[in-house]
């Protein structure tokens, strides 16, 4: 291993050129074990914290992999645009596959990244029209079908659909899969530091009501509904209730908790539990799986009381520039070796069926229970819905509550 190309991805961590998850799989792919990247991304603390760009550029000079493979028969490359505009959760992709697009199709990729549902929402509606591909969760797209915001998909540029396991397809919110094609599903549980509070926590009530350990270093995700939805299956309500009562017990409780609550955040949370500032995190799998190869004391529950089960999608808003790139592009991501390489590297469930009994997932990923729940654990998770207008309006006068108070 060239000891200057490691330095330099240090330095570039630390500069905030390199997110601290690219920094992780680039080591271990060297070849260092756990406890040396420990060290080194204990080291170079802080380096996440210069902002990093709105629009973040595809990796070019220090990815290795070249193009795989030539374009489908049934792609026809005069059709395809220069270039495509993504708009994905953070950290939600592994790097060197829209490298491997940007190689194989011609087209340059430029992806901007969001942090919840909400904010996708506000940007489209705000007039953002340049965007090809995006990744609402099941409810946002529900959302976005009723208000007329998505494009139909082409299935005979997507023929890649066939790998999708059908219990993923035809999910409540778009029946016929008209306008989505699902990307990654996940749970959103817990991640707590078991050197410091042991192995036993099981309830929403260490995070909600914490003990004395863990006050002023609990983080929650930066999300009204997983947030508003955690605190009302805490006080035994289904996550989509919207009554006066349940709101106000949920605000109760809320507001009762702020002061232990270190910060509201779905993109450093998992930073936050690895540097030990934080001891809880309300957390997506992916992040949590991750957290815990850089830190293995850390533990992912899924609470005695539910969280909530949702599967992201692909889609194409209306107002795409580049339609025929996009419907190219989501039939490239659903190749198998392509979404078992990406799920590998972004740990989330991955819906492609081919691609896990093809083998193209790590078994390591397969058999975690936290990843891909035993049938027990499936009984008490919650799916998020369309509440309607005006539910969503209390959700949102809650949550700025919530946030200001
Ligand atoms: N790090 C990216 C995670 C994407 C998670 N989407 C979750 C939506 C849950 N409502």
């Amino acid at each position: 291993m060239d000891h200057w190309r490691m330095q330099r991805w240090l330095s570039d961590h630390q500069q905030g050129r390199l997110s601290r998850r690219e920094l992780l799989r680039r080591l271990s792919l060297v070849g260092l074990s756990t406890p040396v990247l420990a060290s080194l991304l204990a080291a170079c603390q802080g380096g996440e914290a210069t902002p990093a760009p709105a629009t973040q550029p595809t990796p070019a000079a220090e990815t290795p992999t070249g193009a795989t493979g030539a374009l489908p028969d049934y792609i026809d490359p005069n059709k395809l645009d220069k270039e495509l505009n993504f708009y994905n959760w953070s950290e939600y992709i592994d790097p060197e596959i829209l490298t491997e697009f940007e190689k194989t199709y011609g087209v340059k990729v430029t992806m901007d990244t969001y942090a919840s549902n909400e904010d996708l929402l506000a940007k489209l509606l705000g007039g953002a029209t340049g965007y090809d591909v995006i990744v609402p969760s099941d409810y946002m797209v529900s959302i976005m079908i009723n208000l007329g915001m998505l494009e139909p998909l082409d299935y005979s540029i997507i023929r890649t659909i066939e790998h999708i396991d059908p219990a993923n397809l035809k999910a409540y919110y778009d029946p016929e899969n008209t306008y989505s094609v699902p990307y990654m599903w996940g749970t959103s549980g817990y991640s707590y530091d078991t050197s410091v509070l042991g192995d036993n926590l099981e309830s929403w009530k260490e995070v909600f009501e914490p003990r004395p350990e863990a006050r002023g270093k609990v983080v929650m995700l930066d999300d009204q509904r997983e947030v508003i939805g955690a605190a009302l299956m805490y006080l035994g309500y289904e996550i989509n209730e919207t009554s006066d009562e349940a709101l106000a017990k949920a605000k109760e409780l809320l507001l009762a908790q702020k002061p232990y609550v270190l910060a509201y955040s779905s993109q450093n949370n998992d930073d936050l539990l690895v540097a030990g500032e934080a001891l809880i995190s309300h957390i997506w799998t992916g992040d949590a799986l991750m957290s815990q190869a850089e830190k293995p004391s850390l533990r992912y529950v899924i609470p005695l009381e539910g969280c909530t089960v949702w599967q992201d999608n692909l889609c194409v808003p209306k107002t795409a520039p580049h339609k025929y790139t996009a419907m190219a592009f989501i039939d490239f991501l659903n190749r198998p070796d392509i979404a078992g390489r990406n799920a590998n590297y972004i740990m989330y469930g991955c819906p492609n069926k081919t691609a896990r009994e093809q083998g193209y997932i790590d078994e390591e990923v397969l058999k975690n229970p936290g990843v891909y729940p035993p049938p027990e654990v499936w009984q008490r998770l919650q799916w998020i819905k369309d509440v309607g207008e005006e539910g969503a309006l209390k959700f949102d006068r809650l949550w700025t509550e919530i946030k200001t108070g």
